[in-house]
């Protein structure tokens, strides 16, 4: 019989209730049917109540249902508390068995085929718990920014030109104009500092990344700071490890249950993060680890070997890459200066941070002066005219900013120990995957 008098309560708040009646709403996880006895476990959204019944007749797994019981203490179920039902009712029943068990599938399920039904996968306890832990990330990066008297905008993800270079753009169709899926929202957040001076972003952004890795994914979620009225990349990088201190306390105090779940380690963010620079980052994991550093960048060895040295030597999972070579940035990237003031023609204002051995965000200071942006636009042998639209706001006033972008999966993953940026994502976008 319905009981709608009866508010709905958690499985989480169970032991507040220890022999009262209670109404439970949820997913039935699992089930066992032992002749005269039911064992049925509910999913909500703040985790598993094991109920136990007679008589009952349970539907498939994955049904939505409703138990109505009285809370008793045992030992052995899930949070200390068992439901004992007195009515049970399928609020909607599923009509065909899940595609897999999702109690039982992260130790027998293989990964792709977690992924080609995540619809219902994504319901898992520890997929889910990724996702939680991934939200509260984003809220405390907002309600920091916020407080530091940040404006959140949204820009343009269909756009005429690419931001972060030729290579991987996403080409479409706009009405018979060539357009792209934006890489960045790099153009207009720093267009957007002539208006608040401080803004993020929280978006989805599109690279068109040919190869399948671990840590690539063709859609994901970027978290864009830009920053005006700074001094030198020195103040971006301040803000990160603020903004980075902010997530560690708010993950500390509002996901616990996720972190323990997934036996995750939350990190300590140090108040001065280190900093090496780029050629000497190169030089340092050459000669320490004797690998050849391929390329202009660090590529993930070299990341890897750098974070565990600073794992060694400083016991921090972060450092910081910096001044990097103007061949390794955008045209955008702001030049290092000389003791006389002039730009060094080799060297930029940008940096990285290497997280648990990869990186986690690019940033640095950008360019202001009109005149110095068109040379470096003519340098990179970039097409002018494509870029008016942002290059025209460099004649009006822009002040000396700087800012950097999370990739959001990144991070996640390796905060959690997860091995796949995939999995950090509710619907990834691979090489191979458009649905679901
Ligand atoms: P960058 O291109 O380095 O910089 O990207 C910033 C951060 O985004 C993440 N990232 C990715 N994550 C998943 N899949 C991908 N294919 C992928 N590509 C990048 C990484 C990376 O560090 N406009 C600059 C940022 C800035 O200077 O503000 C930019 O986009 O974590």
């Amino acid at each position: 019989t319905p009981q709608p008098q009866l508010q709905r309560t958690l499985t989480r708040e169970l032991s507040q209730h220890e022999g009262q009646t209670v109404k439970l709403q949820g997913f039935l996880h699992a089930r066992r049917d032992l002749g005269g006895v039911q064992f049925l476990v509910l999913r909500d959204v703040s985790g598993v109540a094991q109920c136990v019944g007679s008589g009952l007749t349970l539907p498939l797994p994955e049904s939505s249902v409703e138990v109505v019981g009285a809370v008793k203490a045992h030992a052995k179920a899930p949070g200390g508390f068992e439901v004992q039902v007195q009515a049970f009712r399928v609020l909607t029943a599923a009509v065909e068995p899940p595609p897999v068990e999702i109690p039982k599938m992260e130790w027998n399920v293989n990964p792709e085929t977690m992924l080609d039904y995540r619809v219902v996968t994504v319901r898992g306890l520890k997929e889910r718990a990724a996702l939680k832990v991934q939200a509260e990330l984003l809220a405390a990066f907002r309600d920091h920014l916020i407080n530091e008297g940040f404006t959140e905008i949204s820009t343009p993800k269909i756009v005429s030109a690419g931001a972060e270079g030729g290579a991987n753009l996403f080409p479409i169709d706009y009405f018979g104009h060539p357009a792209y899926l934006a890489q960045s929202p790099q153009l207009y957040k720093q267009i957007m500092v002539g208006v608040f001076e401080r803004v993020f972003e929280v978006a989805p952004v599109y690279r068109a990344e040919e190869h399948a890795t671990s840590r690539h994914l063709n859609e994901y979620l970027s978290l864009d700071v830009e920053m005006g009225f700074i001094e030198s990349e020195e103040d971006v990088m301040d803000l990160e490890t603020r903004v980075l201190a902010a997530i560690m306390t708010r993950l500390r105090e509002r996901a616990q249950p996720e972190l323990a779940l997934l036996g995750a380690t939350l990190p300590e963010v140090p108040a001065h993060i280190p900093r090496i620079t780029l050629m000497d980052a190169r030089q340092l994991v050459t000669e320490k680890y004797g690998h050849a550093v391929g390329g202009k960048d660090l590529d993930p060895e070299a990341e890897r070997l750098l974070s565990q040295h600073y794992a060694e030597t400083e016991g921090t999972d972060f450092v910081f890459v910096t001044k990097y070579p103007r061949a390794a940035r955008p045209f955008y990237a702001h030049p290092e200066l000389n003791a006389d003031g002039t730009p060094d023609p080799e060297y930029t204002r940008g940096f990285d941070l290497l997280f648990r051995g990869i990186e986690i965000t690019s940033g640095g200071q950008r360019i202001h002066d009109h005149a110095m942006l068109l040379e470096s636009i003519a340098a990179y042998k970039l097409n002018p005219a494509s870029l008016e639209g942002y290059t025209e706001v460099f004649k009006y006033g822009m002040p000396p900013h700087g800012g950097f972008a999370i990739g959001a999966e990144r991070l996640t993953a390796k905060l959690l120990g997860i091995s796949n940026v995939r999995y950090a994502r509710a619907f990834p976008r691979d090489r191979h995957r458009l649905t679901p």
